[in-house]
């Protein structure tokens, strides 16, 4: 498997693309452990100045009014329950973590939410195959890269690809995650791994190698959107209030393991004591209460929001997350939110399963242990109805 960025080979466009991705591995880094610096030489990065904004100055923010009305809690009768969807009655909760480990998580603050429905489970190949056939949609890991975007770059260097997991031989240090990622050319959905890999016989794995746009085409052909990031946690939480994990207090309630998560030495020796080395099929481990599977592991999932360290409360009902991204870790990238950690986290690196904790991602990356799942709310339905009845009405 080609290791682009540690190759004296290495083109310089997929070193490019190595350092766009940082932006992503910072998730991986960054709730992992502490943040990752950037590397001597990642000077070049691809600034996206419509939605990134340099850190706004210190100010004591106005308090957000106080919802009026109660959350909807219960789904509308008119409507029935959209297939592979629960429903997530609406409520309050607790937002956000305050371990010290996980600054970019706080402050902990007070968010309500209207019911929504939730796909139980990440989008699987099979799923997202069925959106590529009826749509031509190709993804952004499998189209070339502009050489508008890359001018430095020789054309012939632009190929498209994705970065995937490479375990190295042994042991390194957690400092620096480009030693077991690399840019893999050929990489994408149907090819997670690269091009000798394909998902064959894997319908019911999630979807992976997905950048936030695709995520967001393919909602937008179910009739679904992205979760924003409240929806996700709210949702992941499953109705529990302040356990250690997701689904409790204890890793693995009743012996059993919970979630799709590493174990052993990260990143070189894997034991996969849960039964999954890498992805395992949607809907493996127990659901939680709500209905909903692999919310912790597996693979990541993207959120609406942009992604910015710390929430600034602004709103506290149906909060939609910042204007604009900014990330400190790499000034110029637009990122948006993630979450649930992936089947690399563990105690050692990554506990991104923790609730509350947060990942982010240069929203043009994929990896082969990102993907996604969508949400739908009744207002979201009714507009679509309303759409539909609009455009064939006589009168249009
Ligand atoms: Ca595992
Ligand atoms: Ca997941």
């Amino acid at each position: 498997m080609p290791r682009s960025q540690d190759s004296p080979e290495a083109s310089s466009a997929h070193r490019r693309f190595a350092i766009s991705a940082t932006a992503l591995l910072g998730l991986i880094a960054a709730g992992c452990q502490a943040d990752v610096p950037p590397s001597p030489g990642e000077a070049v990065v691809e600034a996206k100045p419509a939605r990134v904004e340099a850190p706004r100055a210190a100010q004591k923010p106005e308090p957000p009014p106080t919802p009026t009305e109660p959350p909807i809690v219960q789904p509308p009768k008119e409507i029935p329950a959209p297939e592979g969807m629960v429903w997530i009655p609406g409520g309050t909760f607790l937002m956000g973590a305050d371990d010290t480990s996980m600054a970019d998580a706080g402050p902990v603050h007070e968010v309500t939410l209207d019911g929504f429905w939730m796909d139980k489970t990440e989008v699987t190949n099979a799923q997202f195959a069925a959106f590529v056939k009826a749509t031509g949609y190709v993804t952004v890991a499998e189209r070339r890269p502009d050489p508008k975007d890359f001018p430095n770059v020789p054309p012939e260097d632009l190929v498209p690809g994705g970065l995937v997991f490479t375990p190295p031989a042994g042991e390194v240090s957690l400092e620096n995650p480009l030693i077991w990622w690399s840019y893999v050319p050929g990489a994408n959905w149907r090819h997670p791994e690269g091009p000798r890999t394909s998902i064959e016989g894997k319908d019911q794995y999630p979807v992976v190698q997905i950048c936030w746009d695709d995520a967001v085409a393919y909602a937008r052909w179910a009739g679904k959107r992205l979760p924003t990031e409240a929806e996700w946690e709210y949702a992941a939480r499953g109705g529990k209030v302040r356990t250690r994990f997701l689904w409790g207090d204890e890793f693995r309630p009743g012996g059993n393991f919970a979630a799709n998560t590493w174990q052993g030495r990260f990143p070189d020796r894997g034991a996969a004591e849960d039964g999954f080395a890498t992805t395992s099929p949607v809907g493996q481990f127990q659901a939680n209460g709500f209905g909903l599977f692999d919310m912790a592991g597996n693979v990541w999932e993207w959120c609406s929001d942009w992604y910015r360290p710390g929430y600034e409360i602004r709103e506290t009902r149906n909060p939609t997350g910042p204007s604009s991204s900014f990330d400190p870790d790499e000034p110029g990238q637009a990122k948006r939110v993630q979450r649930g950690g992936s089947f690399l986290c563990s105690d050692q690196y990554c506990s991104r399963y923790l609730p509350g904790s947060r990942g982010k991602g240069a929203v043009d990356t994929g990896l082969s242990h990102l993907g996604f799942r969508c949400v739908l709310s009744p207002r979201d339905s009714r507009e679509k109805g309303t759409r539909a009845q609009a455009k064939n009405s006589p009168a249009n």
